[in-house]
Order: C-alpha cells, then structure tokens, then sequence
C-alpha cells in the first residue's frame, strides 16, 4: 500500500513541485462550469460542451475514483513579462508555450509515478492520468487539494510559487488522506480584470473565453473577427498579462528545468523577425513544441494581425516581402491584406 506522505515523496523525486490529494467527489464550485457554458464563454470550444457531464464529478470518469492526486509543475523562467517590455516591436508569446510540449513530459513524469504507484499497489489499482486535455475540471480539484486558491483571474495561485504552474492529475481507487482546501488570498486587489487588454474578465472569477486573447490566438482556427484584431497589440500566441499583474507572481519562483526554457526561433524573436523565418525552421521549432497546435498557418495568421494592430513599420515590411508558402494561404493572406489596410488607415 502507499500513504499520501509516500505519493508526495515520489512526487518530488520525479520532478513535480506541487502534490496534493482531493477527495473524488462533486465539489459545489463544478456546477459552474455549466453556467459558463450556457453564457456561450467556451465559444467554439465545443470538446467542452461534449464532455460536460464528466466534467462534473470525476466518477463520472472513473466510477472507482476514492482520491485525485493533483501535481503541479512551475514552467516559469526567467525571461522578462510581457508587462516589462515597452516597445510593441517584439512578439510577445505565452511563457507556457514557448518551450516543449508539457502534454508530453509531464505525461511521461506521470506514467512514471503511476508504474511506481501500481508496483506497490498491485494490479487491483485503477487510476486514470491527466494533463489538460481529459475531462476534468482541473483547478477545482488544484483547490480541494490544497495546491493553491482559484484567482480573480481564474488561475490557480499558490502562495509559495505563482501561478505560472501546469497542472496534471491522476484519479485513483485508493482513499489516500485528503489535504485542506486552500483558501481565496485575492483580498481587495482586482489588479488582473483592470488589466486585461480586451475585458475577458467579466467579473471576478469569470473569464469569457471568446474576448480572452489566449482563445483569440490559440483555439480559434479561422479568421479572427475584426473588431478584435486591434486588441492583440503584439500578443502572438497566447496571453499572461493577467499572471504577469499579479501580486503572487512579483516575483515568481523560476525553474531551471531544461523543457520549458524557450526554443531559440520562439526566444524573444521581434515580430518581423519571427515573420521572416522560413516555414521549414518554423516547423521545425514548433515540432514537439505546445505550439505545435497553432501550426505554421496560424501563427502567421497571429503575427500578421499583430503586425496591423502594432503599424510596426519593420514588420509591416516582412510581410510584404516574404514569400514563404504558407503565406499564400487564404488564411494567412486575408489577415495579412487587413494588416497593410491599417498601415494606411
Ligand atoms: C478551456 C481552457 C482555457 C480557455 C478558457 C479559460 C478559462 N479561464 O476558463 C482559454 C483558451 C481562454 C484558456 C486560457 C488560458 N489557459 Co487554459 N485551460 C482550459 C481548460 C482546458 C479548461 C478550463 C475550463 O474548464 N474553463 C471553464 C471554467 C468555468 O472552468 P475553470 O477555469 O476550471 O473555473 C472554475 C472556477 O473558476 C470555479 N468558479 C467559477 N465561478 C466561480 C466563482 C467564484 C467566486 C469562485 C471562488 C470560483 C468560481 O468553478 C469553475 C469550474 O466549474 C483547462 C484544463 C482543464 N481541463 O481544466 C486549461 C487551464 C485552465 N489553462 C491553463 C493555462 C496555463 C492557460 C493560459 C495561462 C495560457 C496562456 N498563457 O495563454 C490562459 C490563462 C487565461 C486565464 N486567465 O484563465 C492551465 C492553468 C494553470 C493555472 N495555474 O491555473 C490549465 C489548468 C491547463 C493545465 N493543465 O495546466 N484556457
Ligand atoms: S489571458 Fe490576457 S486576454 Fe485572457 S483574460 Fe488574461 S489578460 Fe485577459
Ligand atoms: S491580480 Fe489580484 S485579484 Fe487578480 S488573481 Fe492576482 S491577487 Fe487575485
């Protein structure tokens, strides 16, 4: 048998920073996850709708499921916020996504517990291991793990690291002893919703997905609507700035840990230097990378738009000039034909 002293442990030795235990049951704050569905928040997110009912109780998922160990991973490093930079010229790329794909490492840092896990447990152990993409309300179960508070900006913050953390967990049949919820240390600050760029904070605690720029440059696949192509500014891929206002994160703990360090085309490239990298090299930077979800076509559709939202000069320039493949793309083209519009505009 294993205790949750012994998970910890384990924990720590593979690397995650973060450990914590949940109990599997329905906690009161996943029923919100339906209200902000039905306000449309999730826009064309639709593996949110499907999944809905699992996203409700983990033993929707794993009907066995006694305890939820939740592990944290820091990804910060120590290059400076977005907030810090005063020119508009340089790309500004979310600091999660800039190094290896975490779904990869930290899935195999997980295996690798569950392997340890099931040597000492036997074959009557069930578990079921996650990193983002399965059906779990992840920073409800962070919460009732004790690893951190769900912010004003929705992130889970802990009050030693930040919150610039991954989050991953592995649902069990054992019934490990529980850790204390942690509780809400926002106080009266609201610094994250007066600064979001586009107002995707509506309220505290809740985020509207299709205003959120993260949304905006990641998970929409087509065109990106007009009146919010100005609102990128130079936000290339994703968005930290609400992270980056944070008290909590002033200063946040850094990691050393070699995946998360940028890849060098992706290490504060200016825009018209990232537009003038060639397709090949941006496959290649991209491959094995959690950018790899936008793709070549995307990211220049997102450089492009920064480029008309910025009137950078230099990059307006590239994308006049480069003639790569994928800027022939209908995707890449219209955006890139709206970018030189706003030079004269
Ligand atoms: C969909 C999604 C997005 C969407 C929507 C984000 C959102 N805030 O809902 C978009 C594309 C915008 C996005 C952006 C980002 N994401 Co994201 N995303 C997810 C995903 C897959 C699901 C989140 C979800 O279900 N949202 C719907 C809302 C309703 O659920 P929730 O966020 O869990 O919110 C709960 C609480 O807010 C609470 N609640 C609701 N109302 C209230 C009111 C009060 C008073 C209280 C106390 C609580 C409360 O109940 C909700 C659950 O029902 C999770 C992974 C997962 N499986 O959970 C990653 C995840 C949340 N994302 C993550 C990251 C890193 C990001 C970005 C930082 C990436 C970037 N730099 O661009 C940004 C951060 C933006 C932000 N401020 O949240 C991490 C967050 C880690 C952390 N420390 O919190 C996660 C956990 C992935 C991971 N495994 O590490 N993401
Ligand atoms: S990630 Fe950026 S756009 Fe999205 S809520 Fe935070 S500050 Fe606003
Ligand atoms: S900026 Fe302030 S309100 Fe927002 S999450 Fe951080 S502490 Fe909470």
């Amino acid at each position: 048998m294993v205790t949750s002293e012994d998970v910890k442990e384990r924990a720590a030795e593979l690397e995650f920073d973060l450990c914590g235990i949940a109990p599997a049951t329905s906690h009161p704050e996943l029923t919100a996850f339906r209200h902000w569905l039905e306000r449309g928040y999730a826009g064309e997110m639709q593996y949110l709708h499907r999944s809905a009912d699992r996203r409700a109780d983990v033993r929707a998922v794993m009907p066995s499921a006694r305890s939820v160990i939740v592990l944290g991973t820091v990804y910060n490093t120590d290059r400076p916020y977005s907030t810090e930079r005063l020119d508009d010229t340089h790309a500004q790329l979310a600091r999660y996504a800039w190094g290896d794909d975490y779904h990869d490492v930290i899935g195999r840092r997980m295996q690798a517990l569950v392997d340890w896990m099931r040597e000492r447990c036997g074959p009557a152990l069930e578990t079921r291991a996650y990193v983002d993409t399965g059906p779990v309300q992840e920073r409800v179960y962070a919460q009732y793990a004790g690893l951190g508070w769900i912010g004003r900006n929705t992130c889970l913050i802990n009050a030693d690291q930040g919150s610039w953390l991954f989050l991953s967990e592995i649902i069990c049949s054992l019934s490990l002893t529980p850790d204390a919820p942690a509780l809400d240390q926002c106080g009266s600050c609201s610094l994250c919703l007066d600064a979001c760029p586009t107002g995707a904070l509506t309220e505290p605690y809740v985020l509207d997905a299709t205003r959120c720029l993260s949304y905006l440059t990641i998970e929409l696949k087509g065109s990106i609507p007009l009146g919010q192509r100005s609102a990128l500014g130079a936000h290339a891929y994703g968005c930290d700035v609400c992270q980056e206002v944070c008290p909590w994160n002033l200063p946040a703990s850094v990691t050393a840990d070699a995946p998360w360090l940028p890849r060098a085309a992706f290490d504060a490239p200016t825009l018209a230097a990232l537009w003038r990298t060639p397709d090949a090299v941006l496959r290649a930077s991209l491959k094995g990378s959690a950018m790899s979800r936008a793709g070549v076509k995307r990211l220049r559709r997102n450089v492009a738009v920064c480029a008309g939202a910025t009137r950078d000069e230099e990059t307006l320039a590239a994308l006049e000039d480069v003639d790569e493949p994928s800027c022939a793309e209908p995707l890449v083209s219209e955006h890139v034909a709206w970018a030189l519009e706003q030079r004269r505009g």
